[in-house]
Parts: C-alpha cells; structure tokens; sequence
C-alpha cells in the first residue's frame, strides 16, 4: 500500500522527467517493485478525442485546467489505500488520451512528476515531499526546442508560437508561484547528482521506517 508520495515540479523542460525518472530508474535496479512506482502528470492531459484534431492545438496546455486532477486526486486514493490504478497514456503527437493505459500497483513509494502538480490544493496535499526543479527559463528553452522537433512531432515555428503564447506566460502565473509550497528547491534539474542522491537516501530511510512497521 502506498505510504509516502513524491511529487517533482518545475517548468516545462527543465529536468523534471530526468531527474525522476534517474532516481526510479536506478533505485529500481536495487529494491522490489513492490517499493517504487513513478508516474506522470502529463498522462492526465484531458482527454480530447471528441475534438477534430486542428482545434486540439488550440488547447493552453500550460493552464491547471488542460488536466483532469480529479482523476489523479481520485489513483492517489486508491493507491494510498491498496489498490492498483490504470493511468492513461497520453499521446503528444495526436493531443490526446491513446487507447492503451498502464496498470500502476500501490508500490510504498510514488514519485509523481509534472508541471502544475502543487497549483491544485487538493492534489497538493497529497503529497508527503514536494520538490521544485528550478532550472533557468533560457536553458527550459533549448531543451524544449530540441525536445518538441525530435520526440514530440514539432516545428521550430510552433514551439516559438506556444512558447511565447502559453508555456511563457503561464510559467509565470502558475508554476513559478508554486515554489513557495516546495519543501525543497533543486537547481539543475536531471544533472543535479547531488540533489539525485539526497532524494534516493530519503527513499531508503522511509522504506526502512515503512517496512519496519509493517
Ligand atoms: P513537460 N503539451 C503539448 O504541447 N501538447 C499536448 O497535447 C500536451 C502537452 C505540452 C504543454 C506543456 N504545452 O508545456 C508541456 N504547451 O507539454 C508539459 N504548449 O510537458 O513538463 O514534459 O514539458
Ligand atoms: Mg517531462
């Protein structure tokens, strides 16, 4: 049953998958399944398939409302209390939910990443730890640019367009503002060793206690 969630926070691009997905990735190479999971944030994109595919693009991906949190609020419960949830896949290139989805078991550990995970008080407070990646917006940028024209199907035209439409204005808003519910402030993002370490000995110690007491 899940006993502690992580949640990883930051602006587009600047780290978060990597900087979760290290910590899983290598932590899991060394405990039983049963005591980690991870999960996205992005995968509770709303589901758009009932929109043509052009008015998809139109969407302000950057906004708390652009998510269904109340799923998410909704697995966190059910993991909290034993269950396994399916969480959807979100597909970037198509704007939308795919068809598949991915069974996550109630592992004592959740690592959740994503942009505006802290914006939303209900899903805030299920959260044990909270982490801000706070990597310059410039270097968010770069990576974004590279990031969106080889993984996620786009053009440098319209990564310019929704960066200065939405993914700008909204960091500003929105997430940036969250940082001041952060328990910790991490520079660097994915290359922050440091940072990575810390947070894997934090997730030892707390298996140790959860496992102890059970
Ligand atoms: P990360 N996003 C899309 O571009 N299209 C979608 O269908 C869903 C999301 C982008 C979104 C946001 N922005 O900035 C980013 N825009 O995905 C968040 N514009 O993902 O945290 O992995 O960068
Ligand atoms: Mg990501």
């Amino acid at each position: 049953m899940t006993k502690t969630i992580i949640a990883i926070v930051g602006a587009s691009a600047s780290g978060k998958s990597l900087f979760a997905q290290t910590i899983y990735q290598e932590l899991s190479a060394q405990i039983p399944a049963k005591d980690l999971a991870i999960i996205e944030e992005d995968a509770y994109y709303r589901d758009q398939s009932h929109l043509p595919i052009k008015n998809r693009t139109a969407t302000n991906y950057d906004h708390p409302d652009a998510f269904e949190h109340e799923l998410l609020v909704e697995h966190l419960e059910s993991l909290r209390s034993g269950q396994s949830v399916d969480v959807p896949v979100y597909d970037y290139n198509l704007h939308t939910r795919s068809d598949i989805t991915r069974r996550v078991e109630p592992a004592t550990v959740v690592i959740i990443e994503g942009i505006l995970l802290l914006s939303d008080e209900t899903l805030r407070e299920q959260f044990d730890i909270k982490l801000f990646i706070d990597t310059p917006l410039d270097i968010c940028l770069l990576r974004r640019i590279a990031r969106d024209i080889q993984e996620r199907g786009r053009t440098l035209e319209s990564v310019s367009q929704q960066y200065e439409s939405t993914v700008r204005p909204m960091f500003y808003e929105f997430i940036e503002p969250c940082k001041n519910h952060a328990d910790i402030v991490v520079t660097r993002g994915g290359k922050n060793r440091i940072a990575i370490d810390l947070v894997k000995h934090k997730i030892r110690a707390l298996l140790n206690t959860h496992n102890v007491n059970d």
